[in-house]
């Protein structure tokens, strides 16, 4: 048998391959309610191609996955999306977008464990849909930021006024963003390292 051929198997894609500066990777997870804008961070500030598992909505979700705000919306993600950027030379972070919606929760521990800290994307239009989120990050002791996601016409509040109706301790973060930038996504992610190496300096970090 001829195994001449066999050196041109594709190996990975060069944009898919690590630095190889590379030296540490962490965890990190997005979460929020549904049309939040997880998928488009994920994908804004992926430098791999995003893997997303984006379903088209079904007649049976209608009435049960609340569609305020994004009528455009016309997919949604089933399970998680997964990318990759490379923080600085050495560090690279994987990139985890969870679903809010209540029927998927069972899939959280899972998607939880080994999380090193997590971005709360908030749409101030349902500021509600983010309580469960924060609440049971706080529950497993992951370390979080809070990124609103500036939609045109959804109410500007002061962040201060946001902090005090999420009901967020004056230690946690709070930003602006759009999900649809990559250069305000990747300042969402230097919030949440800047925060996570300041629990870490003071010992905070379990
Ligand atoms: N105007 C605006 N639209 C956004 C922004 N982020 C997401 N969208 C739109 O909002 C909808 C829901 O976003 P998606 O990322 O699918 O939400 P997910 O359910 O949290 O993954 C999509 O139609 C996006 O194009 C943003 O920052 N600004
Ligand atoms: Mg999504």
């Amino acid at each position: 048998m001829d195994f001449n051929g066999s050196d041109t198997i594709p190996g990975p894609r060069t944009e898919d391959q690590l630095p190889h500066t590379a030296q540490a990777a962490a965890k990190i997870v997005i979460v929020g309610g549904f049309g939040v804008g997880k998928t488009t961070m994920v994908g804004s500030v992926s430098e791999i191609t995003p893997l997303t598992t984006e379903e088209t909505m079904t007649q049976a979700g209608i009435g049960v996955d609340d569609n305020f705000g994004s009528a455009s919306k016309t997919a949604t993600t089933v399970a998680m999306d997964f990318g990759r950027i490379s923080i600085t030379d050495q560090l690279v972070l994987y990139l985890f977008g969870t679903p809010g919606q209540q029927r998927f929760w069972f899939l959280w521990n899972g998607l939880f464990e080994g999380a090193l800290g997590a971005v709360v994307l908030v749409d101030t239009r349902r500021l509600e849909v983010s309580f469960d989120v924060m609440g049971r990050l706080e529950e497993r002791g992951v370390p979080f930021v809070v990124a609103i996601n500036s939609f045109p016409d959804a109410p500007r509040y002061d962040l201060e006024e946001l902090r005090t109706a999420l009901d967020l301790t004056p230690d946690i973060p709070i930003i602006e963003c759009d999900a649809r930038r990559r250069a305000s996504s990747r300042d969402v992610l230097m919030t949440l390292m800047r925060f996570l190496h300041s629990l870490a300096m003071t010992g905070s970090l379990t």
